[in-house]
């Protein structure tokens, strides 16, 4: 073989990706915030503004924190399910949906609490990290209706007026054993693990892709920006998740009707 060959053009990621998705029989899927960027709800580790701007969201969304000041974590949550309330699914939860139809079988994780997959027509979406719409009782550790109390004060539980908080997974809580057991097992089993809008900082989420990429899957990354995850890829399409997940939708080519 000549030694002076030229270089063999890299493929272009996005074809490359696409192709890699159109051979597999299982894509898993996990997302983090930043899929919801663009329905216009901020990220974990974007700077709060206004009111929120003296506060990190890690320091907020801690058992310590509620323990330590209950009322200032509610009004944060409570401003947050307001954002999550009027806000839109966008283009990127859409492809999803679309995605979900053009392979044999897709697992869709999310680390967001905001149920735009599922508004967008995602189903069977395995939440990680719990649902910021739902409450849970702090007596008896289950999802609770709020009491109808005219009086100010926190939102206390209708069966058994135990203080309720959100039902959300924070720093140091275990994930629940459900989405945990079948997110494991999606990327054990998968042959494309799809990474979209994470900074992959946060386990034992973040050990998906490297537990699919052990057994051989084909990790592939949708963000703007670098993250720790970046290097360990093969496809790191960059950009946001309303452009680049379209756009890998229609590099799959044409439905097969049927
Ligand atoms: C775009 C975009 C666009 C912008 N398109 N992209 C191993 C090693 C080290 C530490 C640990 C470890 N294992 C466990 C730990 C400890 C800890 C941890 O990971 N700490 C690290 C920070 C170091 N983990 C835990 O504590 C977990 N629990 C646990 O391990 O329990 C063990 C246990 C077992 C048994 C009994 C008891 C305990 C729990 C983690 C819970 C995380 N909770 C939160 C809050 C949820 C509730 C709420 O919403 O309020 O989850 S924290 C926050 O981070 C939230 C997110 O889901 C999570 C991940 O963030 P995400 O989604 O990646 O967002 P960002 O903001 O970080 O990144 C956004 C990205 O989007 C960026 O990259 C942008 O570039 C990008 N982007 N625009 C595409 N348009």
């Amino acid at each position: 073989m000549a030694t002076n060959d030229p270089p063999v053009a890299p493929a272009d990621p996005l074809q490359a990706a696409a192709a890699a998705i159109r051979k597999a029989r299982h894509v898993c899927v996990l997302t983090g915030a930043g899929i919801s960027a663009e329905s216009g709800i901020p990220t974990f580790r974007d700077a709060l503004t206004g009111l929120w701007s003296k506060f990190r969201p890690e320091e907020l969304a801690t058992p310590e924190a509620f323990e330590r000041d209950p009322e200032l974590v509610w009004k944060w949550y409570e401003w947050r399910r307001d954002l999550v309330r009027h806000a839109e699914p966008n283009a990127g939860h859409r492809a999803l949906v679309e995605l979900a139809r053009r392979v044999p079988r897709l697992t869709l994780v999310t680390q967001n609490v905001d149920g735009l997959h599922q508004r967008a027509g995602s189903p069977m979406v395995l939440e990680y990290h719990g649902n910021i719409l739902r409450d849970r009782c702090m007596v008896e550790g289950v999802v609770a209706e709020r009491a109808d109390d005219a009086r100010a004060g926190l939102p206390r539980c209708a069966a058994c007026g135990g203080l309720l908080r959100p039902d959300v997974v924070w720093f140091g809580e275990a994930i629940p054993r459900t989405p945990m057991m079948l997110a494991a097992a999606a990327a054990e089993d998968c042959d494309v693990f799809l990474s979209v809008g994470t900074s992959s900082l946060v386990y034992p989420a973040a050990g998906l892709a490297q537990a699919a990429a052990a057994r051989g899957a084909v990790v592939i990354e949708v963000n703007p920006d670098a993250t720790d995850l970046t290097p360990q890829v093969p496809f790191a399409l960059q950009g946001p998740a309303g452009r680049i997940l379209p756009d890998l939708c229609a590099a799959l080519g044409p439905r097969v009707a049927g």
